[in-house]
C-alpha cells in the first residue's frame, strides 16, 4: 500500500520545514493546519537521543493565540478552567480550556508575557476563533490573533549543555515553565524551560518566521558536541511520562476529569468561567469514562497505531477504544492509552487490531495518577 497526503496550500509549512527535510524527515501529520514532522524513520534512534542525549523538534504547529489589551487577563481567566489570575509575568502554566459542557477543547501552555499580554500555546484546535468570539460576546477590550511565533523544542538530558553553549550559562538557572525574551545574534526568541517530554529541556519560540533555517542550524551546531539527533514529539516517551495528546487521546470529546487532568483544574473559584457548572456537576457524579494506561500483549508494534481500535470487556461488549498504542522501550512491552467506560476502567480488556488480532490489555494506571 503506497499513498501520499496532498501537500496543498491548506496545510501550512513550518519555518523549519526545509531544515527538517534536509535532516531526513519521513512522515508528517497535520496539526493546526500546519505540517508537523512525526518521524525520521528510526524510532529507536529517536527515542535514544531523546532519553540519553539531546533531540531537536519542529513544533511550530503549536501555534500561539495572542491575547493583548486591558481586558486580556479577564478573557484568559474566563476561558481557563485553571486559575490564571495568579500566574506571574515570565511564567507559563498548563491550562485546560473547556466548552460550556465541560468538554476539553484545548490544553495550551499559557505564557504571561506582561500584565495584559498572553500567548496561549495551543494543541490541535481552532482556539483563536473561540477566544475571539467569547471576547466580543462579553464586550471585552482585547485583541485576539495568531502572531508570527514558532516553537522549536530542544529536549533531553543534554539540552541544558546545548542551550548553555548557545545562549549562555544563565539558561541553566531558568526554572520549569519560566521564560525570557532574548535573541541569538539578532534572531528574536523567547526561551522557555518547557516541552512535551519528561526528559527536560527548552522551547525556543522564534518570533521571526523568516529565520527558521538559521535558528535550526545554530541549535544543531551547538548540539553536535552532545550527540544531537532530529526528532519529533515522541509517542512512546510521552505516554511513559504521562503527557496528554489532545485529540489523539480523546477525539476532542472528553472532559478534563475523564482525562485525568483534575490536578490542573481550579474549580472552587469564586469567579465564573466557561464550563464551571458542568465540571462541578461532573466532579459530584464522577466521570463517565476514564483514560487509562495499559500494556498490550503481542509482538512489538513496528510503528504507532493509526486510527483507534475497539476495546471489549470479557463478555465481548464494547467498552471504549484504544486511542494510541506504541512499543515502549522503558517497559519492553506494547503500551497504550484507552478511553473506556468508568466501570471497566480498573480492569483489563481486549483490543481488536486492524489485522483482526485480539490483544490482551492489562491495566497499569489511570492517566494522570
Ligand atoms: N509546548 C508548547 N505548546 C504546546 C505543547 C508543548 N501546546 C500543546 C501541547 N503541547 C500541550 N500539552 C502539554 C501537556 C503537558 C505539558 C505540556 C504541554 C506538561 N505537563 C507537566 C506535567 O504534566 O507534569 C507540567 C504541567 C504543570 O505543572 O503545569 O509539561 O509541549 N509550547
Amino acid at each position: 500500500m503506497t499513498y501520499r497526503i496532498t501537500m496543498g496550500a491548506r496545510v501550512r509549512k513550518s519555518p523549519f520545514f526545509t531544515a527538517t527535510v534536509a535532516h531526513g524527515v519521513t512522515q508528517f501529520s497535520a496539526y493546526n493546519h500546519m505540517l508537523m514532522p512525526t518521524s525520521y524513520g528510526d524510532p529507536d534512534a529517536e527515542y535514544q537521543a531523546l532519553t540519553q542525549r539531546v533531540s531537536i523538534w519542529d513544533v511550530a504547529c503549536e501555534r500561539q493565540v495572542e491575547v493583548v489589551g486591558p481586558d486580556a487577563p479577564a478573557l484568559v481567566q474566563y476561558l481557563s478552567a485553571r486559575d490564571m489570575a495568579t500566574c506571574p509575568v515570565g511564567r507559563a502554566r498548563y491550562t485546560p480550556i473547556c466548552d460550556h459542557d465541560g468538554t476539553l477543547i484545548n490544553d495550551p501552555i499559557t505564557l504571561r508575557l506582561s500584565g495584559d499580554r498572553f500567548w496561549l500555546s495551543i494543541a490541535d484546535g481552532d482556539l483563536e476563533l473561540w477566544a475571539r468570539a467569547v471576547a466580543v460576546e462579553r464586550g471585552l477590550d482585547c485583541a485576539v490573533f495568531e502572531p508570527d511565533v514558532s516553537p522549536l523544542a530542544v529536549q533531553g538530558p543534554r539540552a541544558d549543555d546545548t542551550m548553555a553553549d548557545l545562549v549562555g550559562e544563565w539558561v541553566r538557572d531558568l526554572s520549569f515553565f519560566a521564560f525570557v525574551e532574548t535573541n541569538l545574534n539578532g534572531i528574536p526568541l523567547v526561551v522557555c524551560r518547557s516541552g512535551w517530554s519528561g526528559q527536560g529541556g527548552f522551547e525556543l519560540f522564534l518570533t521571526d518566521g523568516s529565520r527558521g533555517g538559521e535558528l535550526w542550524d545554530r541549535v544543531w551546531e551547538a548540539g553536535l558536541a552532545y550527540g544531537i539527533h532530529p526528532g519529533t514529539p515522541n509517542p512512546a516517551e510521552r505516554i511513559e511520562s504521562g503527557l496528554l495528546s489532545y485529540r489523539c487521546d480523546c477525539a476532542g470529546s472528553a472532559t478534563p476529569l475523564e482525562l485525568g487532568l483534575g490536578r490542573f483544574l481550579t474549580l472552587d473559584r469564586d469567579d465564573e468561567f466557561v464550563g464551571k457548572a458542568a465540571l462541578l456537576a461532573e466532579r459530584e457524579s464522577g466521570p463517565a469514562r476514564r483514560l487509562v494506561k495499559v500494556s498490550l500483549s503481542g509482538d512489538r508494534l513496528a510503528s504507532p497505531s493509526e486510527h483507534p481500535w475497539p476495546a471489549r470487556d470479557a463478555h465481548g461488549s464494547p467498552v471504549g477504544e484504544v486511542r494510541v498504542a506504541v512499543w515502549s522501550p522503558a517497559l519492553a512491552s506494547n503500551l497504550a492509552l484507552a478511553l473506556v467506560e468508568a466501570s471497566a476502567a480498573g480492569s483489563g480488556f481486549t483490543a481488536l487490531t486492524p489485522d483482526g488480532d485480539e490483544l490482551v490489555a492489562t491495566h497499569l494506571s489511570f492517566f494522570g495518577e
